[in-house]
């Protein structure tokens, strides 16, 4: 509890430019929580250092990522948004509970498979332990609840393992969070290869919609999007293409499959394509626009991060010192 209220965390990485993906499946559930919960959202840029970075461009994205959390309608007055770089508590909190940490575990986490083989030049132990990470980054808040896509439901899993061990030991020190998978959104699949996420490392451009593309961008993306040979548009098992379109179309509308279906019987693929791309691009027009204004406003935003980092740094701390303290480490007098 803070301030009387459940905390609830939650981050992304500071890499690329966020995708329909990150922002169906994580960033657009965010909004309007802060009234229920203490909301606190990092731009994670430790755990982006898993990946080799171009400084500038690194700075600009994380910049960038805060911007839009901010746009897509997390106010930084009532939301803690922050970057974790600057809490040095996340570092220190990782690695001890590095040491509460099996090999074994780590071993089994899907992610690192994935990007150990994408990254096969570069295969680092913070790729190893970036469960670790994450791990710290939520147990430091004492985060009741961690809304995320459903890839990340592996890594909410060991948060827990670790979380429990450590109590068990220590007695009440953390709280234990739960994940929260959204229903409807929690895995946008690439408009290329609907059996594979959108992600925004993929190297086909036309797989990816970014929430900065302009609108005709997207509506060429989603006319250009893989489908199948039939002509219904229908939810079924074997409509892959048809189902990711139809639960895009379903986020950004608020409309139920059966509406979906309803409104498209006997139009064809080529309409619900261009509605599809119409409904996306009228969702991240207003976006876009805050997004620049934004941009422009450095004092605002510079504001904000420290005030916020403050906030957050201050937060940390207490979990931090009551850890140190339980396993035995000495009080720093300073
Ligand atoms: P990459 O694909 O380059 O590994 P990413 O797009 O998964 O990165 P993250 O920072 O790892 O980006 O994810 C941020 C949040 O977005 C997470 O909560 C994740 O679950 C969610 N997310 C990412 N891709 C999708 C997707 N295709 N559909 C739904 N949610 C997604
Ligand atoms: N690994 C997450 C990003 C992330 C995160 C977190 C999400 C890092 N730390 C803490 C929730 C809570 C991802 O989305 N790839």
């Amino acid at each position: 509890m803070l301030n009387g209220k459940q905390v609830l965390y939650s981050g992304m990485q500071a890499t690329g430019t966020l995708t329909l993906g990150n922002y169906l499946g994580a960033l657009k559930n965010w909004v309007n929580l802060n009234e229920e919960y203490e909301c606190i959202y990092g731009v994670m840029d430790l755990h982006s250092l898993t990946v080799r970075q171009e400084p500038a461009a690194f700075r600009k994205n994380a910049r960038s990522l805060y911007a839009l959390y901010v746009a897509a309608g997390l106010d930084p007055e009532k939301n803690c948004i922050y970057y974790q770089s600057h809490v040095s508590g996340h570092a220190e909190l990782s690695w001890i509970l590095g040491c509460f940490t099996y090999m074994g575990e780590l071993n089994r986490m899907t992610q690192f498979k994935d990007k150990a083989l994408r990254h096969a030049e570069n295969v680092n132990a913070g790729l190893y332990t970036y469960p670790v990470l994450m791990a710290a980054d939520i147990l430091l808040y004492q985060a009741d609840v961690v809304p995320v896509g459903v890839d990340q439901k592996q890594h909410l899993e060991i948060t827990r393992d670790i979380a429990q061990r450590f109590n068990a030991v220590y007695g009440d020190v953390f709280t234990i969070p739960e994940a929260c998978i959204p229903k409807a959104g929690a895995k946008i699949m690439s408009l290329q290869d609907p059996q594979k996420k959108m992600s925004k490392s993929d190297e086909n451009a036309n797989a990816t919609i970014l929430l900065l593309d302009d609108k005709d961008t997207v509506i060429r993306k989603f006319k250009r999007a893989v489908t199948d040979s039939d002509t219904v548009v229908r939810y079924g098992e074997d409509k892959p293409g048809i189902r990711n379109l139809m639960d895009i179309y379903s986020c950004v509308t608020g409309k139920d499959y059966a509406a979906i279906e309803k409104e498209f019987e006997g139009r064809g693929y080529g309409e619900f394509k261009l509605a599809t791309g119409e409904a996306v691009a009228d969702e991240l027009a207003p976006l876009q626009a805050r997004y620049q204004e934004l941009m422009a406003d450095k004092a605002y935003l510079d504001g904000m991060i420290q005030r916020n980092d403050e906030k957050a740094e201050g937060y940390a701390r207490k979990t931090l010192r009551k850890v140190q303290k339980k396993v035995g480490l000495t009080e720093r007098r300073f």
